[in-house]
């Protein structure tokens, strides 16, 4: 198709934004700042070793550790300042979050402060940034409290704590063998492909849709001795294919990047686990609520699929704090749906009886 005949992002958030009369362009502009931030992240990662960015940040020796006690990597501090530089400044912003900070980010005092909280995740996957597997940037965008938004005042940690389901705009950026942005602003998702000549994202994917059903799902098996029982089921069903009582076989898949499963359960289906499992008894899961699960959840959402702890949909949790770490679900409607009805079921459903007992292939 003719670049003149592809819409740009700008063109597409203008479009979007005619659907409120009274919008001043504020959001509007507030994603665009996003957009340009995974841009600068998205040439970083493409230069690498060339533009001296890989490895540990303060140097190889374990290096700098994050608020989740993970070693930061040189790309996960320069990603996380190009989002609170390029975000700081518009006015659009109360305040920000980030995996990689501590505490929540006040805006400058010499800023202008507006209606928004901005969450993300600046770099998800970068244990695979130095062997160049794709990584992605995660946000959620949320209206920052009326008192917030009438006092000016700094932000706190308590003025984050919202569901998902009160999300305004999520989105996720893909550095792969293309980088692409893939927004929902609540009327579905698209999705935008940077074309590296012009520094534009450009309207590639309309009105993205999750398969309901799928063959394929994604899960670190290597934690398999730590599963709760319905994931242990349900996984076991799984690898039991056309012999076992789903009658069909099923592929697997793990990248250890959440963006790039996301996206290819966004583009084929699948369905995604990351369950709460026992091995660390202080850790209710691996990912983190409020900016990979909430925003995931909410494209996957708004694309027809499903979000969940396994347990309750994913939108609906009331979070608690900050860097609140959950057991996430989501993909294909009806193998989310299934896994929550065995998450549903009494534990003892004739499990406990030998006649019963599940055989794992996964030997405890
Ligand atoms: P990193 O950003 O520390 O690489 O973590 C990535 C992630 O949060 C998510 O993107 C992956 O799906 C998951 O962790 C991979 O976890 P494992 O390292 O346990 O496979």
């Amino acid at each position: 198709m003719p670049l003149f005949q592809r819409f740009t992002l700008t063109q597409y958030l203008i479009e979007e934004r005619r659907r409120f009369p009274g919008a001043n362009g504020d959001f509007n502009a507030l994603i665009l700042d996003v957009a340009l931030a995974c841009k600068a992240i998205a040439r970083a990662v493409a230069f690498g070793e060339l533009g001296g960015v890989l490895g540990n940040h303060n140097g190889e020796a374990g290096g700098s550790v994050n608020v989740q006690g993970e070693t930061q990597k040189k790309l996960d501090v320069i990603s996380n300042q190009y989002f609170t530089r390029m975000n700081e400044w518009g006015g659009h912003l109360a305040g920000m979050a980030s995996e990689e900070m501590d505490d929540a980010y006040q805006i400058p005092a010499q800023q202008p402060r507006g209606n928004y909280l901005l969450v993300f995740d600046p770099l998800d996957g970068s244990s695979n940034i130095d062997v160049n597997v794709s990584v992605g940037s995660i946000f959620s965008i949320l209206r920052a409290p009326q008192a917030v938004i009438d006092s000016g005042r700094d932000v706190i940690e308590a003025d984050f704590l919202q569901p998902g389901s009160k999300q305004v705009a999520a989105g996720y950026a893909l550095y792969g063998p293309t980088t692409m942005f893939i927004l929902t602003v609540g009327n579905g998702v698209s999705g935008f492909t940077l074309d590296p000549n012009l520094g534009e994202f450009m309207l590639t994917h309309s009105h993205m849709q999750v398969p309901a059903d799928t063959h394929e799902f994604a899960i670190n098996a290597s934690n398999s001795r730590f599963w709760e029982r319905p994931v242990k089921r349900y996984v076991d069903e799984c690898l039991a294919g056309k012999t076992g009582p789903r009658g069909k076989d099923f592929n697997m898949r793990w990248i250890a990047s959440m963006v790039a499963e996301a996206h290819r359960i966004l583009m084929r289906g699948g369905v995604f686990l990351y369950p709460r499992d026992t091995k660390d008894p202080c850790k209710p899961g691996r990912l983190r609520l409020l900016y990979e699960a909430n925003p995931i959840g909410f494209i996957m959402e708004q694309a027809g699929g499903r979000a969940s702890t396994g347990h309750q949909p994913m939108l609906g949790v009331q979070p608690t704090s900050l860097h609140q770490r959950i057991g996430l679900v989501f993909g294909s409607k009806n193998e989310v749906e299934r896994i929550e009805r065995y998450h549903a079921e009494p534990a003892s459903t004739g499990q406990d009886n030998p006649l019963f007992a599940e055989r794992s292939l996964f030997r405890t």
